[in-house]
């Protein structure tokens, strides 16, 4: 029988240097570079032992002490039972079983990177913030992008609301904007949180479904919350299906005030504008990137930014007075409701840039800690009621979701600047406080101390009515922002809405549910209803509720659209080009060259990973294999085929689906006399976004936006 073999340390682990206390066990990339791959060995089982030195430190047990073999567990004999004794085996696997903690309950799935803030244009007229007054001066930044309703392992691309949130570390402590990608809220009341999302969120008995908002319980709690409408709307609309975390805009959703030195107040709403410019899929493509790729945003923004084209945004503020406020057909402080741009226009005063991917996704996009509670001098809440019930919940989950008080310690959540006071203890103290006072006001040792320039609130007079669990009746207008988004669309715009609605509402199996919703839509827009009803096949329109204040017509608001914010440019945009053998390499050529001078990122498509062989013998390699990169994962593709390769891929369902999808998809498709067969096999109908694969210029036009023309004539909008 064979002896019991733990490949004992051999010569070559006493070259590996022990790891400081500084560097800990960590392996650093350029250790990994030294890495002498011929210091191995192998035990008796054939397993494969590498031993420190080069760069690679040594192995250690929590407590420092040396790993002899990572390979094998304490046995009793080579096949007998494994010895509890074995601490090595047993504090790794503990650590292991302790490897997740609470995932958020709600914006569990989340992409997020490091950047800064750099100050265009100062508030110092409104504000002593220093963040908002020091032009020019650079504040770091870590954004974190997220579902709402799925799991932290669901996917990127259902229909949702993204989180927005933006953690500036500035010179005066975090101040944090959590918001989301839509300026409206589903509800007025931060009680009623925890059912709207217990209503979202996969049913509590069958545990499906997962990150869909088509589903009975959302949709009977929304047509039994009316208020829910505005949001609805947005929610149905293409801003729910971004192409690119990149891609979106970001809003803080409630007004905050500004204070100046005299304490004087502002309104102010935050709004993050994308420099790349708004752009969304279809929803047919929305489904098929779930089968595509899981990660489709997270990598998108990964490789963007590891890859040097840095994501930014503009952030810009609407200001207005108490007064401007009165005047607004609308309560400012009513989370369901919007300030046009048209009524109080858009300042830009900053920019942001993300331009570093996290080292680690669980330390800091997993452990950040967000929290809208956390703002600066200068800037305080306002009374809007969601806001106020927000101020609560983010550090609470918090204390749970982080295992206790001591998060802020966290290096992700921890303030740039100094910060000191007399908290003290607690589960996960990582500091070490010196000296003997704990306490303020005290004479023994120099301690923290207030500031004049610390933090104040605004000194709001009360208002003058009565103390109660009362809703204000200026929250009462449901409808008439509802019905101002869903006018203000373009007509593909309202036809992917109504069409969203039929979609959601033909999975609510509750015919009164579906009823009670087409009921609601009558007040926000008689066509869309009836478009709607005829959608699901109703005989009749249901009966519409009573209103609690009779919607009014808005004055339209065009900025409300997304259908032309694409910018004229490919800038962060992919364009596939499908080859086979005998492709002819310099139309490849051409059309990578115009494509990219435009900013695009070009990849190569080939049935085989191993590329094609071109028509003039070289070969062109591919970066994905035709079954495994669908054209979902382009804004634009290209097919070059020879006549031989045209007419075989025109029997492969893969290739066919890659320029019906694209097709479908509304996408320009540029092909050579070759790829007609695949084209034909398709379905396609040449149109002006079907272009020669020569034509490098029209390809280039036609690909920098989506061929609305084409739509009605292949899907049957509701
Ligand atoms: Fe949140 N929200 N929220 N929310 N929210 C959380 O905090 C909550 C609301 C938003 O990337 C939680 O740490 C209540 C509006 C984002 O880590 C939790 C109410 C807006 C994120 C919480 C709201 C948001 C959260 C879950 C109603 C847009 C992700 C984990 C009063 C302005 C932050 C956590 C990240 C996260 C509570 C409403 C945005 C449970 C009670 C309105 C972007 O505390």
């Amino acid at each position: 029988m064979a002896s019991i073999t733990t490949a004992p340390p051999s010569a070559a682990s006493g070259e590996g240097a022990r790891p400081s206390a500084a560097e800990g066990n960590s392996v650093k990339r350029s250790d990994l570079d030294g890495n002498d791959m011929s210091a191995t060995t192998r035990g008796d089982g054939g397993e494969l032992h590498q031993r420190a030195g080069g760069g690679c430190p040594v192995m250690t047990t929590n407590q420092g002490i040396p790993v002899s073999d990572n390979q094998n567990s304490l046995r009793a004999t080579p096949r007998g039972p494994t010895l509890l004794e074995d601490f090595i085996l047993r504090e790794k696997i503990t650590h292991f079983d302790h490897e997740r903690i609470p995932e958020r309950i709600v914006h569990a799935r989340g992409s997020a990177a490091h950047g800064h803030f750099q100050l265009t244009k100062s508030l110092a007229q409104y504000t002593t913030a220093r963040v908002l007054t020091e032009v020019g001066n650079t504040t770091p930044v870590f954004a974190r992008f997220s579902t709402v309703a799925g799991g932290s392992g669901s996917v990127d691309t259902p229909r949702d609301v993204r989180g927005f949130s933006v953690k500036l570390y500035t010179s005066e402590g975090n101040w944090d904007l959590v918001g989301n990608n839509i300026p409206v809220f589903f509800i007025q009341d931060a009680i009623k949180f925890p059912d709207i999302i217990h209503a979202v969120k996969m049913e509590p008995d069958r545990g499906f479904p997962q990150a869909a908002s088509a589903h009975d319980t959302f949709w009977d709690f929304v047509s039994l919350t009316p208020e829910t409408m505005h949001m609805i709307m947005w929610a149905m609309s293409d801003r729910t299906l971004p192409r690119s975390l990149r891609m979106m805009e970001g809003f803080g959703v409630h007004s905050f005030r500004l204070l100046d030195a005299d304490g004087r107040s502002t309104f102010v709403k935050f709004h993050w504008r994308p420099e790349l410019g708004i752009q969304s899929t279809v929803w047919d493509e929305a489904l098929k990137l779930q089968h595509a790729d899981n990660d489709f945003h997270r990598r998108d923004l990964f490789e963007s930014i590891t890859g040097g084209d840095f994501p930014a945004w503009e952030l810009a503020v609407q200001l207005f007075s108490e007064e401007d406020a009165e005047g607004f057909e609308f309560d400012h402080l009513d989370s369901t409701k919007l300030i046009p741009e048209e009524l109080v226009p858009l300042t830009v005063i900053g920019r942001m840039v993300l331009d570093r991917w996290p080292d680690n996704f669980f330390a800091e996009t997993e452990q950040v800690a967000y929290c809208p509670a956390n703002i600066v001098p200068g800037i305080d809440f306002s009374n809007d009621p969601l806001l106020q019930g927000r101020l609560h919940s983010y550090l609470d989950t918090q204390l749970s979701r982080l295992g206790g008080p001591n998060f802020h310690q966290i290096p992700v959540n921890a303030p740039k600047c100094p910060f000191a006071n007399n908290q003290r203890d607690g589960h996960m103290q990582m500091q070490v406080p010196k000296g003997r006072v704990a306490y303020e006001p005290s004479s023994l040792e120099d301690g923290p101390r207030e500031t004049a320039d610390g933090y104040r609130s605004h000194a709001t007079p009360p208002d003058d009515g009565v103390k109660g669990r009362v809703r204000a009746e200026s929250f009462a207008d449901h409808y008439s922002q509802a019905r101002l988004f869903f006018r203000s669309q373009s007509a593909p715009e309202q036809a992917h809405m109504a069409s969203a609605l039929v979609f959601e509402l033909s999975k609510v199996e509750t015919v009164h549910v579906r009823e009670a919703i087409v009921g609601h839509l009558q007040h926000i827009d008689a066509g869309l209803a009836q478009r709607v009803a005829d959608g699901l096949g109703m005989d009749a329109l249901p009966p519409k509720p009573e209103a609690a204040v009779a919607p009014i017509d808005m004055a339209l608001s065009p900025a409300l659209r997304i259908i032309d914010r694409m910018k004229p440019t490919l800038k962060g945009r992919a364009v596939g080009i499908l080859v086979h053998d005998g492709s002819n390499p310099d139309v490849v050529t051409q059309l990578r060259k115009a494509a990219e001078a435009d900013g695009a990122t070009v990849k190569i498509v080939a049935p085989k990973i191993g590329g094609a062989k071109m028509s003039d013998g070289s070969r062109q390699a591919a970066d994905g294999q035709l079954a495994g990169t669908p054209s979902v994962l382009f804004d634009a593709v290209a097919v070059v085929l020879s006549a031989d390769a045209g007419m075989l891929l025109a029997k492969e369902a893969a290739a066919v689906d890659w320029v019906r999808d694209a097709f479908g998809h509304l996408k320009a498709i540029a092909a050579d006399a070759g790829a007609q067969p695949v084209l034909d096999a398709g379905g396609i109908v040449a149109d002006e976004g079907v272009v020669d694969a020569k034509d490098t210029k029209g390809f280039v036009a036609a690909a920098r936006t989506r061929q609305w023309k084409r739509e009605p004539t292949l899907r049957m909008l509701a």
